[in-house]
């Protein structure tokens, strides 16, 4: 019998699942199944990880209270060659999509499949590029033929595999094209006929689910249009039967090449969220929820960096970015505390004063309120519904009874870690270097011209049309003759040799030995360049080795953008004071280098020969390791590297750079407070952009593993070395003052005290010491606590016998525990302790 009634729920399970939701939207929210819903949505691209990964990172995101995984599909990834595809591992789309359901989270699937993304060419594949008469992202027939075809695939493979809602699975919402209408105008009228085109394509797929074009204001009917941005409130779509939907809120930035590393202030993108579902938004996307890592050649920019970490609540390496993660999840249990009033009604809006004002949403039955104060510098205490708040500068409360505050902004409960990456030792090692290996093969790879496909061509030529983004490599070959016997040349210090390119890196060679090179950066990737040069009698040859960092991914026509050394290549310096100008001279070409063509990444071939030159250009080198011990996650810290790519078991984990360094200036103090851009907040100035780069740990075995570097400029592979990623510690610091924590919402508030709460994150270990505690008024933050004017003496021991030992503990901020050390002034309680 019991055997029986499991079958029998089994079928009923089954059935359950199959049957499909229906989604629909009005001018409130996306509906499903007939309710309106208030929906927090998160950005994971799937590749930027490893399948490995995605379980934990969907089961964190869900835990942070996200209803929605949002992903763009990469065009170029999937069909590198016209109709090859490819959906293997990191590619595995499918997979991903059902991991998502199986944790019982939507989808919103951005096909594009123009994505941006700080991704290679935007997402599109180059191919596009050569297909005769082709225009991208316009009124284009051989454009519009491939991008229905791309979208058809994957909406055929989607409907195959039964992932729409309307088919039972997890997709709710699908968007087609991406921030057009920050573009439309360079494309001229076509632009309107353009989105017409792609509006009723996209429908006409009948995926039983609404699409959405963000950063569209005209998106035709029935497309929503949505938002992107650092803030969207305020945001009304074109149609009154459309919801508010904010597609993009970034969390942070991207890193490039070049420039330091940007963050955002967790109190800020609480504000904007908050601010969002305020004034009417009932669905909100992290723009990226988890960045992740552009591993191989997928980064665009160009000069985006390999990491993606982007600030992101999910760090690089898939931990919870405490207390970012944190704060976000206290906000998203309040905005769901609103649920039921949010999508009864639309808000009302009301000033309580200069740059205060509240939104309430009430109706008969529920009523949830909203109190902001957008100034950026002055607290303000405010009446409302017969009470008095306090609300800090730059802040939101959160009512969801109209009456008592559930979450402020600006008002931190969750704990902070901090999370280090310390050097490793691997293997046996008897010596305390923490080198990878000091024992490594190399070969050295040809300057200049060595391939049998070379070819020749009079005047300089443009890299993309030439490489189709085969290599990041382009050689451009030439030889001079300086006559011995009248030598055409002036005093060798004089001579120069001018080069402009368009970008985006050059080493120069003359005669074999590299003379220098030059680089651009994200803004400007092209440079020109005087490099003083020594020639010799008789015949030089000069080898210029063009390099791109990522294709460009935005703006209009950004498809059309030339790289590579476009002219004018002169030589300065002659006797009779004239220039030579090599440009329209014939040159030979050879893409890509020959350590590619033979396959060198994966450390196969016969041509390794044993031993370590350092500093020396253009050298492939391999060595074998073992995994450092351990689960927690693995860079390898370039320090002592040039630029160049490298290879674990024949998996490009990206390019790596730690010689191009952050300015040293910028980097300032930064307040949440006021407007956030992408050059607010940052740090590690002056430092290298990226000296870190993930190794994922399901690309290793236990040993015998292959790590392959091909170094560019030049360095000492001995200096490198593995981190690993270790908590160091986690903090909490909570004021008296503070909203009570949201789990005591739904209980007895009159009991509930604001508390302290630790959690190691690892499962295998507890809280073993408290570095810091004090209950008073503590200054600092975590790694960085001191002792105010005020504090009591027993803080410490309270702690200590609350939480050592124990995986998870909790301490009420309160006097009761504590007794009082200054009457009359609000205390707060911080604690650092550390995991083991
Ligand atoms: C889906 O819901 C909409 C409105 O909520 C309704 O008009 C439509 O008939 C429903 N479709 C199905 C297939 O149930
Ligand atoms: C909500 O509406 C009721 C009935 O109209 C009214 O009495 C109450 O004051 C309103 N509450 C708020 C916070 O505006
Ligand atoms: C504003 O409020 C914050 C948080 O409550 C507090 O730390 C700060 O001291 C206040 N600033 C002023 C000028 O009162
Ligand atoms: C790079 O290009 C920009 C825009 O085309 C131009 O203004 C600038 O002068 C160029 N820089 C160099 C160093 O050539
Ligand atoms: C490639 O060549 C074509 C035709 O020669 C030219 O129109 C186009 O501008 C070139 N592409 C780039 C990126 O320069
Ligand atoms: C200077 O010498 C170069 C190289 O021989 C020649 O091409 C050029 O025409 C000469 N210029 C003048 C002004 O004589
Ligand atoms: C720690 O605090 C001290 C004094 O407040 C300050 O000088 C120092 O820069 C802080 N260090 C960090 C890492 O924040
Ligand atoms: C590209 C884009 O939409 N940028 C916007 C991001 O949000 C800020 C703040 O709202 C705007 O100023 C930018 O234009």
């Amino acid at each position: 019998m019991k055997r029986l009634l499991s079958v029998l729920f089994l079928l009923a399970a089954t059935v359950t699942a199959v049957i499909g939701v229906n989604v629909t939207y009005d001018h409130r929210a996306v509906v499903i199944d007939g309710k309106r819903r208030v929906m927090v949505s998160g950005s994971i691209h799937y590749p930027r990880s490893t399948p490995d990964m995605w379980p934990g990172l969907i089961q964190k995101s869900k835990e942070g209270g996200l209803d929605v995984i949002e992903t763009y599909v990469f065009w170029n990834l999937h069909e590198p060659v016209r109709n090859q595809y490819d959906f293997e591992e990191r590619k595995d789309l499918v997979k991903f999509l059902k991991l998502v359901a199986d944790a019982g989270l939507y989808v919103h699937l951005r096909i594009g499949p123009y994505v941006c993304a700080e991704w290679n060419y935007g997402g599109f594949p180059v191919w596009l590029h050569f297909i005769p008469g082709i225009q991208l992202r316009t009124d284009n027939e051989p454009f519009k033929a491939e991008m229905k075809r791309f979208t058809a695939k994957i909406v055929n493979m989607m409907k195959d595999e039964k992932l729409y809602a309307s088919q039972g699975g997890p997709i709710i919402l699908s968007q087609i094209e991406n921030e057009y209408g920050n573009v439309a105008e360079s494309y001229g009228p076509a632009a309107k006929s353009y989105i017409k085109w792609a509006a009723s394509m996209a429908t006409s797929m009948d995926t039983g689910v609404p699409w959405v074009m963000c950063q569209q204001k005209d998106a035709p009917d029935p497309i929503i249009d949505t938002c992107n941005g650092f803030y969207c409130d305020g945001y009304k779509p074109n149609a009154d039967n459309k919801p508010t939907i904010w597609t993009e809120n970034w969390t942070g930035w991207f890193l490039t090449f070049g420039g330091a590393v940007p963050y955002r202030p967790v109190e800020d993108v609480a504000y904007a969220v908050a601010r969002f579902y305020q004034r009417g938004g009932t669905f909100q996307n992290y723009y990226m929820y988890h960045g992740g890592t552009n591993f191989g050649r997928t980064t665009g920019g160009p000069f985006i960096s390999t990491s993606y970490d982007y600030d992101a609540p999910l760090d690089e390496y898939g931990a919870p970015r405490q207390p970012k993660w944190g704060h976000l999840k206290d906000l998203h249990k309040a905005i769901k505390l609103c649920e039921e009033a949010l999508v009864a009604t639309d808000p009302t809006t009301t000033s309580l004063g200069q740059n205060v004002e509240a939104s309430v949403y009430n109706t008969s039955s529920t009523c949830a309120a909203f109190l902001a104060n957008v100034d950026t510098q002055n607290n303000a205490t405010v009446n409302f519904n017969g009470n008095s708040y306090h609300l800090p500068a730059w802040s939101v409360s959160i009512l969801p009874d109209c009456k008592n505050v559930a979450f402020n902004t600006a008002k931190i409960n969750s704990m902070a870690t901090v999370r280090k990456f310390v050097a490793k030792s691997v293997g046996d090692k008897l010596s305390d270097s923490k080198a990878i290996s000091s024992d490594w093969s190399y070969v050295s790879e040809p300057v200049g011209i060595s391939s049998n496909d070379a070819f020749d061509k009079k005047g300089l030529v443009e890299q993309i049309n030439t490489t189709a983004d085969q290599s990041d490599y382009l050689w451009y070959s030439i030889s001079i003759n300086v006559k011995g016997d009248k030598p055409l040349l002036r005093d060798e210090s004089q001579t120069t040799l001018h080069v402009k390119s368009l970008g985006h890196v050059l080493y120069l060679f003359i005669n074999g030995q590299l003379e220098g090179s030059a680089i651009g950066n994200y803004d400007h990737p092209n440079f020109s360049k005087d490099f003083p040069v020594t020639l010799k009698h008789g015949k030089n040859k000069l080898d210029l080795l063009s390099l791109t960092v990522g294709l460009q991914n935005y703006g209009a026509f950004f498809d059309k953008t030339s790289t590579g050394i476009t002219g004018p290549v002169k030589l300065d310096g002659l006797k009779n004071g004239s220039v030579v100008d090599l440009s329209s001279q014939r040159w030979t070409y050879q893409v890509g280098l020959k350590g590619e063509s033979l396959g060198l990444h994966t450390g196969g071939s016969t041509l390794w020969v044993s031993g370590t030159p350092k500093s020396q250009p253009l050298t492939w080198y391999k060595t074998n390791f073992d995994a450092p011990s351990g689960d927690n996650p693995i860079a390898i810290d370039f320090t002592g590297m040039g630029k160049g790519e490298a290879w674990v078991n024949g998996q490009s984990i990206g390019r790596y750079w730690p010689t191009y360094i952050a300015p040293s200036t910028g980097c300032s103090e930064c307040s949440y407070k006021g407007s956030y851009s992408p050059t607010k907040c940052l740090k590690n100035c002056g430092e290298p952009s990226q000296k870190l780069y993930h190794v994922p740990r399901s690309w290793l075995k236990s040993n015998g593993n292959i790590l392959v570097l091909f170094e560019e400029k030049g360095g000492d592979p001995t200096q490198i070395s593995f981190a690993t990623q270790e908590l160091e510690s986690v903090c909490s610091q909570v004021s008296e003052s503070h909203p009570l924590p949201m789990e005591a919402w739904s209980e007895d508030k009159s009991k509930s005290k604001p508390s302290v709460s630790l959690e190691c994150t690892h499962p295998n270990q507890v809280i073993s010491s408290i570095k810091f505690a004090s209950f008073g008024t503590p200054q600092g933050t975590c790694g960085n606590y001191s002792h105010g004017e005020c504090k009591t003496t027993d803080a410490l021991s309270i702690i200590q016998k609350a939480c050592i030992g124990s995986r998870s503990c909790s301490v009420d901020v309160s006097t009761t525990t504590f007794g009082d050390p200054c009457i009359g002034v609000v205390k707060s309680l911080a604690v650092e302790a550390s995991c083991a």
